[in-house]
């Protein structure tokens, strides 16, 4: 199992003094999670909205989230924590919203939003272990505490059950790409989005000039010599687990625009 039960979440927030929740800059929205916000805020913890992989979108992008958070009573910052960009911001948010010392801080979100490259950032050196794929080795699997400075501690955690967030980053993050029975349809959903927010994306990734996803599931097939045996059909299933990866990876570059969350909750009329 690759991700952390509530009741293991539960325990280690009850030891925390302050939450990050961390967030992919990609799409803040499909990777927040309601529940945890409310669990850390029921519990009298801080919270922190950490947009992390904020090198992977426009720096303006970074703000307006940044923003759209604080204008909804929430402390936010962006963060990029492989280059270990940001962490200055981050530590001073933690610094701020921390009532004594020593402050614990545990640090929770979606697996593979980079919880602990953002320790690693914070100590200055690898030893959180870390993964691109999930389920891949190097993902966290139980909850550690690391000393990120004077009487400043962080608590890594696994990541939580997706269960918001729609279908899609549930299965891609829930699992890793090569135990997903069916991967061919979340790959489909991902070069669907990636296609509508960054038309460029699969060109670029791909140098691919095709706007069908199976057709381009075909063709990467195809490229890589991926057919079945039997009939020397393209193995579109191996196409689609590649095409998770480089979601993952980064390679499969597309962004959410905060624009199209204002637009959406505006239409529904909640926050
Ligand atoms: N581009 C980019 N990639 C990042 C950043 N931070 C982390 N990553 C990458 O994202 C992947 C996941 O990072 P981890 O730190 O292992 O993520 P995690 O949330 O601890 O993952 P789990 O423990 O499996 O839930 C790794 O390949 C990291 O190198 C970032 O700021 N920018
Ligand atoms: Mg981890």
């Amino acid at each position: 199992m690759i991700l952390a039960s509530w009741r293991s979440l539960v325990w280690v927030i009850r030891r925390a003094d302050i939450v990050l929740e961390v967030v992919d800059a990609r799409d803040p929205i499909s990777t927040r999670s309601r529940r945890l916000e409310r669990l850390v805020e029921s519990m009298g913890k801080k919270l922190i909205i950490v947009i992390n992989k904020s090198d992977l979108i426009p720096r303006d992008v970074a703000e307006k989230w940044k923003k759209l958070f604080e204008n909804r009573g929430y402390r936010a910052v962006y963060i990029a924590a492989r280059d270990h960009k940001g962490t200055r911001r981050l530590r001073i948010a933690i610094r701020r919203a921390a009532t004594s010392l020593p402050a614990i801080v545990a640090v929770t979100g979606f697996p593979k939003t980079g919880k602990s490259s953002i320790i690693n950032a914070l100590k200055g050196r690898h030893s959180a272990s870390t993964s691109p794929i999930p389920g891949s080795p190097g993902y966290t699997t139980h909850a550690q505490l690391y000393r990120i400075g004077e009487n400043l501690y962080m608590i890594d955690t696994p990541g939580v059950i997706p269960v918001e967030g729609g279908p899609l980053e549930a299965i891609i993050r829930g699992y890793p790409p090569e135990q997903l029975k069916d991967p061919v349809r979340p790959a489909v959903m991902l070069l669907e989005k990636a296609l509508r927010y960054n038309p460029r994306s699969v060109k670029d990734a791909y140098g691919i000039d095709e706007k069908d996803p199976y057709k381009i599931l075909e063709l990467i097939a195809l490229r890589r010599g991926w057919r079945y045996k039997s009939d020397g059909e393209p193995l579109i299933e191996e196409a689609a687990r590649a095409v998770i990866r480089d979601y993952h990876k980064g390679k499969l570059l597309f962004y959410v625009p905060p624009e199209e969350y204002l637009v959406r909750v505006s239409r529904h009329s909640r926050s």
